[in-house]
């Protein structure tokens, strides 16, 4: 196993190494021309792109610091990153994780303590500085001088794509790293997209139960070892602290410093740190932004975060993602949290062979599921405990097929799930909430999902009549076509 990268410039000098990176040394405009270059390179399976001369036309401005992008979006980018050679050997770390029992008689406890003290080893750990203090910007600074871009047409205006938001939690002092992007509103002043389900805007939530105080600290980091940066997309539960996760992932710990000007703890290693506040009284209309599920999510009201003190590296690198229509970098990042979440999934149901969101899907509007089905209703069992877990809560459409089906072929779990369904029958219909960038909902935020029981049905399901076979030829004469196959002169390969 080799060893974690410290920062982004680690991760970037491996991505070089592996021609998995390009340097554009044109300049290049932050408003839409960057959007437009990525959107072609992400589309066609391209590199990486470090913009290192990154301007503003409107601005008549040059930015000082480049401006890397599409840093994850490819699957060999995504396992340079977390340093496998496949996702799934992550998955089988998590999954002997899960596997870990509490320790019953004494000998199980002793039999633990290397594996306790190898996760032991994995928590953040608090150093007294890092190249994050490089500079110290408390009173002249400007989010003028970072270059931000204006992603799509319609933008409301500049967006930080890529944050690590840290808060922690008025109730119970736990710590939350999330990915909400940042509208730019001055020099000093940007949006806090956090989504009504999300943990940020739940820490907001309980400073008004608590009715203590007003203001919330809020600190931002932006670029980081790519693990760190990946962990604060992740869905993981309300209460697990993302660098910890990282940390498990990484199998190093974060390092991490404290703010400035907040009581907060950032990734030592940092390219860059934001610190301030939001306040329950200054909330403001954020939007429109060109998102995720390719088209506009709508202006709505997020709180205002209030800049106090910037905190880089002396020569800083500004870390950006677009979202917009698929694929993108950010389906990768959907691959990830597909791939990672499955032995998670398993935990809680073990019937589940395997799960795939096709691009098209946007992450939540439609999840394929295979399951060993044991009792009738199976299929509709798996279904209520997917709209119950983080994140895949808001699927709009699950697809529940049997397990010899192969969920990444959808043209073979098309022809299986339409063949098999009855849909009055097998189609479920419930009601709950929906993601926030859902766009056809009857309101925000709640609306209707369906779950398509696609697997055969069971006469202890009411299903009377026959089931057939699936049509198969015999293996005798396959072999006998093969061994005739040439003779034949028919210009195919010998089998489909
Ligand atoms: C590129 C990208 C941008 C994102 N932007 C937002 C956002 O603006 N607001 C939001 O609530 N979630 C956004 N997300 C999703 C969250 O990062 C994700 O739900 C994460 O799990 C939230 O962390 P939390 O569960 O700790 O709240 C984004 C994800 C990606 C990959
Ligand atoms: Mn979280």
């Amino acid at each position: 196993m080799a060893v974690a990268y410290n920062d982004l410039r680690e991760f970037i000098k491996r991505l070089e190494q592996e021609k998995e990176l390009k340097r554009i040394a044109v300049e290049v405009d932050v408003d839409l021309e960057i959007t437009e270059i990525t959107d072609r390179v992400s589309k066609a399976g391209g590199p990486a792109l470090l913009f290192e001369k990154p301007r503003s036309a409107k601005e008549g401005k040059a930015y000082s610091m480049p401006l890397l992008i599409n840093a994850l979006g490819s699957k060999k980018r995504m396992e340079l990153a977390l340093e496998v050679s496949s996702l799934d050997d992550v998955a089988k770390r998590i999954e002997d994780l899960l596997a870990m029992k509490p320790p019953e008689g004494l000998l199980d406890k002793v039999r633990m303590l290397p594996k306790m003290a190898e996760i032991g080893s994995f928590f953040p750990k608090t150093v007294k500085s890092g190249p994050v203090k490089e500079v110290i910007q408390r009173e002249d600074f400007s989010l003028a001088d970072f270059p931000v871009m204006k992603c799509w047409p319609q933008d409301g205006g500049r967006f930080i794509t890529w944050p690590m938001v840290v808060t922690r939690s008025p109730k119970n002092g736990r710590r939350n790293v999330g990915c909400y992007r940042m509208q730019v509103f001055d020099a000093r002043t940007t949006g806090m997209h956090w989504q009504i389900h999300k943990t940020g805007a739940e820490h907001f939530r309980w400073l008004d139960r608590q009715g203590k105080g007003r203001r919330m600290e809020v600190a931002v980091a932006i670029g980081a070892d790519p693990v760190t940066m990946l962990a604060g997309i992740l869905p993981l539960p309300e209460d697990l602290d993302e660098f910890l996760f990282a940390g498990f992932l990484r199998q190093k710990s974060v390092e991490l410093v404290r703010c400035e000007t907040v009581d907060l703890e950032v990734p030592a290693h940092a390219e860059m740190v934001l610190e301030g506040y939001v306040d329950l009284d200054d909330i403001r209309v954020e939007g429109p932004f060109g998102d995720h599920t390719g088209y506009y999510s709508l202006q709505d009201n997020f709180p205002a975060f209030h800049l106090t003190c910037i905190t880089r590296r002396r020569n800083p690198i500004y870390v950006s993602t677009i979202v917009g229509p698929p694929p993108m970098e950010d389906y990768w990042m959907g691959f990830a949290v597909e791939r990672l979440f499955l032995p998670l999934m398993r935990q809680q149901m073990p019937e589940v062979v395997d799960m795939y969101m096709p691009p098209a899907g946007v992450f939540h509007n439609l999840i394929i599921v295979s399951i060993r089905k044991s009792y009738p209703g199976h299929a509709r069992k798996v279904m209520n405990a997917i709209w119950g877990l983080p994140g895949a809560m808001f699927s709009k459409c699950i697809v529940v097929v049997d397990d010899e089906v192969d969920v990444h072929n959808l043209q073979e779990v098309a022809w299986k799930a339409l063949n098999h369904i009855d849909p009055e029958r097998d189609i479920q219909f419930v009601l709950g909430p929906v993601d926030q960038l859902e766009h056809a909902s009857r309101l925000p935020n709640f609306g209707s999902k369906m779950g398509v029981d696609a697997t055969r049905k069971w006469a202890s399901e009411g299903f009377a009549r026959p089931w057939p076979d699936e049509i198969i030829m015999d293996g005798e004469t396959r072999k006998r076509v093969d061994g005739l196959w040439k003779r034949l002169g028919i210009d195919l390969p010998p089998r489909r």
